[in-house]
Parts: C-alpha cells; structure tokens; sequence
C-alpha cells in the first residue's frame, strides 16, 4: 500500500455547495452593479472568501470600498451562503461518495477533510459526514488559503501522518498547486481534470479505489 492517508477537498469533491457559493456571491455583485458569470465563479475554487471578493471586485467601477464595507459585505455573503447550507441534509452526499468513503477506512486508510472553508464544521454536521474522518484541516485553522499548502499539511498533522504518505481529492487548480507544494500527489475529479497536472484523474469518485486497491 502506497499511500496511508487521504485528504479530501470538500466543495466540488464531497458535496457541491459551489452553487450556492455562486448565487450568494451573484447576489452581491448585483447589488454593486459587477458582472459575475458562472465563468467567473470558477475562479474562486478552493480560495477564500475574502480573497473571492477581491477577485470579483476586480470588475468594479463604483466609488472606492473601505475596509469596514469589505468586512460587511463577506459576511452579507456568508449569510445568504448559509441559509443555502441549512437546507442541505444527508441526501446532498451520493451514497457512491459514503460508500467508498467507508470502504477505505474499512481497507485502513485514515481519511481527513483539506477545506479553505470556515463554513467546514457546519456543511459536515448539515451532510451528517462528521464521523466519516479521522482529522478535519479548515479555514479556520490556517492563515493562508490554498494554493498555499498550510490546510493539506495541517491535515497531515492532524493525521499524524507524513505529507508523502497523503494522497488529496481536489476539484481547483489552487488546491492541485498546494497539494504539491505541500510534497503530497493529488488525484484531481472535476474542473481540475482539465488542466491535467494532477497525478491521477478521477472520472467518477470512486475511481478512488482503483487507484489506492492496486
Ligand atoms: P467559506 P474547498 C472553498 O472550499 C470553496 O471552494 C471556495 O469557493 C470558498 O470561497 C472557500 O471554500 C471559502 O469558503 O466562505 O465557506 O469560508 O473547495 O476548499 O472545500
Ligand atoms: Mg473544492
């Protein structure tokens, strides 16, 4: 067995609350009169929500935005996020997901959660995956968000685990960039597929097994 540990990114591999990302973050653009397409939303995987915004101002032509303003207008977005998230329950997890989740734990492996999203703690106990994972690494624990790789080694950390004996899930190229920097390979499923610089490419997640069974 090659790998000893798993590392899952959360949004976009485990459950996809990127919608909801995106229609929290449209209804501020609106409000500030920005353009923002679902293109441009793309952009913001794997980042931090105050990072997010910065890009999204990007296309902003309005009156200078104070730091208090930036600050109010993060948690009018987190606000919107969340009531999404509160209609989420354990039908938002696709049973392929749960399933292969405990099979690899059955098979030894010990699983963690990699996420830049402060919102981590709450989308776990909406999903009812809390008890799915050894370890959780979140935006709360980390000062610098992926492609920094902070959140993938303090998961190994937590795991008690050398980076090199990890194994990330990542849907954003910033995550496949901090899975590497942090020395760990990565198995990319989704939008990171495209740009192949991922060590393996998932289809469908439990792809998973193929790779971490052979
Ligand atoms: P929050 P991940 C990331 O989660 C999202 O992909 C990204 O779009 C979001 O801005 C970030 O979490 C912060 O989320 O506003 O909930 O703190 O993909 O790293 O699991
Ligand atoms: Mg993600």
């Amino acid at each position: 067995m090659h790998y000893k540990a798993v590392i899952f990114d959360l949004d976009g591999v485990l459950v996809f609350t990127d919608k909801y990302h995106y229609r929290a973050w449209k209804k501020l653009a609106e409000k500030l009169s920005i353009e923002f397409t679902e293109k441009d939303n793309d952009r913001l995987r794997g980042v931090s929500r105050a990072e997010s915004l910065e890009i999204i101002l990007e296309k902003y032509h309005g009156k200078p935005i104070s730091e208090d303003k930036k600050r109010e207008y993060l948690e009018e977005k987190n606000d919107t996020y969340r009531q999404f998230l509160g209609d989420m329950n354990r039908d938002d997890v696709a049973k392929e997901i749960r399933d292969t989740l405990s099979k690899l734990r059955k098979d030894g492996y010990r699983l963690a959660i990699g996420s830049s999203s402060k919102n981590t703690a709450y989308i776990l106990e909406r999903t009812e995956l809390t008890d799915a994972f050894d370890a959780v690494a979140d935006g709360t624990m980390i000062t610098r968000s992926k492609p920094d790789p902070e959140v993938f080694l303090k998961a190994a950390e937590l795991l008690l685990e050398k980076p090199s004996d990890c194994l990330v899930v990542e849907d954003a190229d910033a995550g496949v960039t901090a899975a590497h920097a942090a020395g760990m390979d990565v198995a990319a499923i989704g939008a990171a597929t495209k740009s192949q610089r991922a060590d393996y490419s998932l289809e469908v997640f439990s792809d998973l097994l193929g790779i971490l069974e052979r």
